[in-house]
């Protein structure tokens, strides 16, 4: 539909406000809004994605796509809670202890809350003992742990560490990505699972959560 690649090219271009309105045209004309997900908003983040990788956005551009995201997601989200897409899980995610880097984060985050799932963000800097509360306390059967600095790998263990001591470790799936994370030091760490990007990350998370719901996933993507 024309609207979803309006949404897309306000995302891509960082436009909050062009993409607001974009979707709240969209849903006014019908449109579903897990279909505004997987049809404009993933497509869009993929190719932000890409562009950074390749050197042709910028750190400015990929933080106003992100903002664009997240007030897309707001508009979004009670929709998505409301509209009949089954919650599939419920997954806390945080940035661990030293590093602030949340971008990435929050593009996993979004692209999960897309696939259905329930998002409790805990946000950046966080110490071990809150990833041993969310585990704990917040019901969620996912817990993730970002990392963007080489330097705070070692808060990432710590915090695993920290949920096995207290004896919540079993109770959760834990995920961990960033980009100095390698499935190696995933593996070394007891991580769960690791993922390299938002995309592969639903999957992960889809397979670990279920393998039954992997499939629709894939269906409902494709
Ligand atoms: C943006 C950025 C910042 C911003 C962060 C803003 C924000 N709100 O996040 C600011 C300016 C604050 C910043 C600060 C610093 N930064 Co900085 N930053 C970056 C930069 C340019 C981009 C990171 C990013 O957002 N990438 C895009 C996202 C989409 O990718 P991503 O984070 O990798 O996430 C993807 C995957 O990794 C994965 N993923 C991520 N998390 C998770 C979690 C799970 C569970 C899963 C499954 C997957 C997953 O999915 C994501 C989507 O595909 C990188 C350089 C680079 N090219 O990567 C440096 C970089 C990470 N920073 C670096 C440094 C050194 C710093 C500072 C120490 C600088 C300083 N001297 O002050 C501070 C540290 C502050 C701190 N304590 O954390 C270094 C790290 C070097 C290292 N190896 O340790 C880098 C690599 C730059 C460099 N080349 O030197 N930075």
């Amino acid at each position: 539909v024309d609207s979803l690649s309006v949404i897309h090219e306000a995302i891509l271009a960082g436009d909050a406000a062009a993409a607001e309105a974009a979707v709240r045209q969209a849903l006014a004309a019908g449109a579903e809004p897990q279909g505004v997900v997987t049809g404009a908003i993933s497509p869009a983040l993929d190719r932000v994605g890409q562009l950074f990788e390749s050197g042709d956005y910028f750190l400015p551009d990929l933080l106003v796509s992100a903002r664009a995201t997240k007030g897309v997601f707001d508009v979004l989200r009670p929709l998505l809670a409301r509209g009949g897409v089954a919650t599939v899980g419920r997954v806390a995610m945080g940035t661990v202890r030293g590093d602030v880097h949340d971008i990435g984060k929050n593009l996993v985050a979004a692209m999960l809350e897309g696939a259905g799932f329930e998002v409790v963000d805990l946000g950046v800097d966080v110490p071990a003992e809150a990833f041993v509360r969310a585990a704990a306390e917040s019901g969620a059967n996912v817990v993730g742990l970002s990392a963007l600095l080489t330097t705070s790998l070692p808060s990432m263990k710590a915090s695993i560490d920290a949920m096995t001591a207290a004896g919540v470790r079993a109770g959760v799936k834990v995920i961990v990505g960033g980009a100095p994370v390698t499935a190696e030091f995933a593996k070394s760490i007891g991580a769960d699972g690791y993922a390299s990007s938002a995309a592969t990350a639903v999957d992960m998370v889809m397979e670990l959560v279920g393998a039954g719901r992997a499939a629709n996933a894939g269906k409902a993507r494709a």
